[in-house]
């Protein structure tokens, strides 16, 4: 018991340290299908994000369209209470004369996040279309060429 207090003392005074020893690790898969009407897009990110209240936004992982529009993400984060995963797709789909990109954010419902490493159940996005899917970031300017 002694030990314990000794444990949870230290790792109050190194501060990170307990806090890594509580959180889990929770993992997330995502696939799906994005075009800009017919066509696949060009010049498009496709990134999974964790969202965090206090801290910045931690990007799990970033991943492309293949030749038929068709994507898969999967990761890991680490984190004391369930992760709040959600789907970015920049892009410029119905805005090829402006220099911003726009943004389109997807929620990861939290009965896909799985526990540990390895996701277990894959969140299907089906068939996304950039053009008439609303956009959550149309007037901001962060991702300019
Ligand atoms: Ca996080
Ligand atoms: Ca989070």
């Amino acid at each position: 018991m002694l030990r314990f207090f000794i444990f949870i003392f230290f790792g109050t005074i190194v501060g990170l340290t307990s806090a890594e020893m509580l959180a889990k690790t929770q993992s997330i898969a995502v696939k799906g299908i994005i075009k800009c009407d017919e066509e696949v897009p060009k010049n498009v990110k496709i990134q999974l994000w964790d969202v965090d209240r206090t801290d910045p936004d931690d990007l799990i992982i970033e991943g492309t369209l293949d030749e038929n529009g068709e994507f898969f993400l999967e990761g890991s984060e680490t984190e004391f209470t369930t992760i709040d995963p959600e789907l970015r797709i920049i892009h410029k789909c119905g805005n090829d004369a402006v220099e911003c990109f726009r943004q389109t954010i997807i929620d990861i419902p939290d009965e896909f996040i799985s526990d540990g490493e390895t996701p277990t159940k894959t969140y299907d996005t089906g068939n996304i279309n950039l053009r008439v899917i609303p956009n959550t970031e149309t007037s901001e300017c962060y991702w300019s060429n």
